[in-house]
């Protein structure tokens, strides 16, 4: 297992539309587990491929307390159920050190593939489902701060930016 470096915004490949799995081998299994790995060190409850620099369409997850629930969604297809917006603070591996809120229906079905290709589907509300559509937005190449205003997206980038080039 190792860990992977996760992209951080303002990163132009974090803006890559992810393609369909359609192997399902051992290296997609290692990829998989290398995933958790890095989501479980960072500590993070949610990661997408993308944000590993890896554009297929693969999200892992797990929003339990003690990281005993990991889930994988392979080419996942959302749908977003009815009911009524909520707001949550919102985080991302790729963002690090800014929660902010924003407003989703947390109620929603997922059709997706597990790592051996077989389809599943469930429905899911609260942290789940928020977390759900915050990681398919990643395959789709769109971010949480998209959501934020202008002022706040551009203050966060500057923030980074001015973190990365110290780091370099
Ligand atoms: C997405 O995000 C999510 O800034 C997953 O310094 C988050 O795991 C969906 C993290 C909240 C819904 C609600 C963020 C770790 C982890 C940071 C994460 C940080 C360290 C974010
Ligand atoms: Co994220």
């Amino acid at each position: 297992m190792s860990k992977l470096q996760i992209l951080e915004f303002p990163d132009p490949r974090l803006r890559t539309v992810a393609k369909p799995v359609q192997t399902f081998d051992a290296a997609l299994s290692q990829l998989i587990d290398d995933m958790f790995e890095t989501m479980y060190e960072a500590p993070g409850i949610g990661l997408a491929a993308t944000q590993v620099d890896v554009h297929k369409r693969i999200v892992v997850i797990d929003v339990s307390e003690d990281k005993s629930e990991p889930m994988v969604f392979i080419n996942p297809d959302i749908e977003v159920l009815d009911g009524d917006p909520e707001e949550m603070q919102e985080g991302c591996l790729s963002v690090p050190g800014f929660y902010e809120s924003v407003t989703r229906i947390p109620h929603v079905k997922i059709r997706a593939q597990d790592r051996n290709g077989e389809s599943y589907e469930m429905e899911a509300r609260g942290l789940l489902a928020v977390c759900l559509q915050h990681e398919v937005d990643h395959l789709n190449g769109k971010l949480y701060v998209d959501y934020l205003s202008n002022v706040k997206r551009t203050r966060i980038r500057k923030k980074l930016e001015k973190q990365h080039k110290m780091r370099a």
